[in-house]
């Protein structure tokens, strides 16, 4: 298809217009790459309604057809002449975590748009409609978990418990819920239809590819512009509470403490020491765990913590190995316990299983970047994403291109406009060819 141009100009003319669509001040430093300072678009708030407006506002200047379900998730489709078969899909997210960057998820919604477009002014006819999907809340920020747009589609969570998930305020403290729930907040944001509405019948796509920068350093430290996903490793989270005992800091002597700040910190250490461990153990990376939220009470200088929240998300591509740690660090937890007098408390978040490609959508990608001279790299990813839960209702594989420095969630993450350029080429080929297929998969 030599015919096809990706313009490059307008994909990011727009990419930077959705970045300046952000809670944080506007950038007056103009030498920065980025138009803004920082980008936060938590889920549902005005900013998060402006820019999904924005992008439905692309969507019909491209002459395509819209659909937005009960959760907000936007469905941006370019029909095939065979409306019976099953439509191929690609998207990602524009919600953002606070204080992040402007290419997370963006440049899968507007690379997935831009590749249609060029398409369709190529001249292309699909076969299959074309669909790029815009999810709502990719985030953990507000409600805790990621990914409830795409977990609703794939039918893996329950609507009722989606509706029911707290809203959070995540900068403040992470147990600090507003006293509101998801339901209340989508509804005043104007989605008001039921949950149950929004899971895909079976078959809904035949293909599925998700554009990504790739949010590591790999492909840009060995100078290769493409990724190609073989598995996204699993996800999963976990909210622990510390209950001590506070007190006086001058008066309360150490024999007779029971801080829960210096349990929980044993804690923390514990998950690093048996992740570390795992991966001596598998000589891999391929185990992850951070904690990175943590609220203190009564949180004064002078006052001995009684109580402590903390949360865990911890990564692996292999789920027994990821299981083996959680398993020592509930050993340690119960002899923390027991010496420090504290009750430590789990609730598990999520426990998500690895989504692993398709081997037809990976060779499609691959003969596509041989057949087009485009070196790539077959690689886990280690981020999670939408696709992981349109896995189990599709045959999916997902693309990356560079980020600098492998940065990400941060305001100077970047990528090049060449790399989205490439990134929204390749996916335009794939779609068109995906497209064709006439079997049903
Ligand atoms: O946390 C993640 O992996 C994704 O960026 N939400
Ligand atoms: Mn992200
Ligand atoms: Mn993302």
């Amino acid at each position: 298809m030599t015919d096809l141009h990706i313009n490059t100009d307008r994909l990011l003319r727009e990419l930077h217009h959705l970045a300046t669509l952000t809670d944080c001040p506007p950038n007056t430093d103009t030498t920065l790459a980025s138009p803004t300072t920082a980008v936060t678009r938590i889920v549902f708030t005005p900013r998060d309604l402006e820019a999904r407006a924005y992008i439905r506002t692309l969507a019909e200047a491209a002459g395509f057809t819209l659909r937005v379900d009960a959760i907000g998730n936007t469905f941006i489709r370019f029909p095939g002449t065979d409306l019976t078969l099953p439509a191929v899909g690609t998207g990602s997210h524009t919600d953002a975590i606070p204080h992040a960057g402007m290419y997370d998820g963006t440049v899968g919604v507007l690379g997935g748009l831009e590749a249609m477009r060029s398409l369709k002014e190529s001249g292309f006819i699909p076969k299959r409609s074309i669909e790029t999907l815009m999810f709502t809340s990719e985030e953990p920020t507000r409600f805790g978990i990621g990914c409830i747009g795409s977990r609703l589609l794939g039918g893996s969570i329950d609507p009722t418990t989606a509706d029911n998930l707290p809203d959070r305020l995540p900068e403040t403290d992470p147990q600090a819920t507003t006293g509101l729930t998801l339901h209340d907040v989508r509804t005043a944001a104007g989605f008001t239809a039921s949950l149950d509405t929004v899971k895909l019948p079976p078959h809904y796509y035949h293909a599925w590819v998700e554009l990504h920068i790739e949010q590591g350093p790999l492909l840009e430290r060995e100078q290769i512009p493409i990724g190609i996903v073989t598995n996204i490793a699993a996800p999963a989270s976990y909210r622990y509470e510390i209950t001590g005992f506070g007190g006086h800091a001058g008066a309360l002597l150490m024999p007779d403490r029971r801080d829960a700040l210096c349990a929980a910190a044993e804690t923390i250490l514990s998950i690093e020491k048996h992740t570390l461990a795992a991966n001596a153990a598998s000589g891999t990376s391929d185990s992850v765990a951070t904690v990175g939220t943590i609220a203190v009470h009564p949180g004064a200088i002078n006052s001995v913590p009684s109580r402590v929240t903390l949360t865990l998300d911890i990564r692996d591509t292999d789920v027994a190995r990821r299981n083996q740690i959680m398993s020592a660090l509930h050993n340690d937890i119960r002899e923390i316990e027991s010496r420090r007098q504290v009750t430590i408390t789990e609730q598990k978040i999520n426990a998500d299983v690895p989504a692993i490609s398709d081997p037809h959508i990976l060779a499609t990608l691959e003969s596509i970047c041989t057949s087009n001279a485009i070196p790539y790299k077959k690689m886990v990813a280690r981020a999670y994403h939408d696709t992981n839960f349109i896995a189990p209702i599709a045959p999916v594989a997902m693309l990356f291109i560079p980020c600098r420095n492998g940065v990400s969630h941060r305001p100077d993450e970047y990528a090049t406009p060449e790399s989205i350029a490439l990134g929204t080429r390749v996916l335009a080929l794939a779609l068109a060819q995906l497209t064709k297929e006439v079997y049903t998969s």
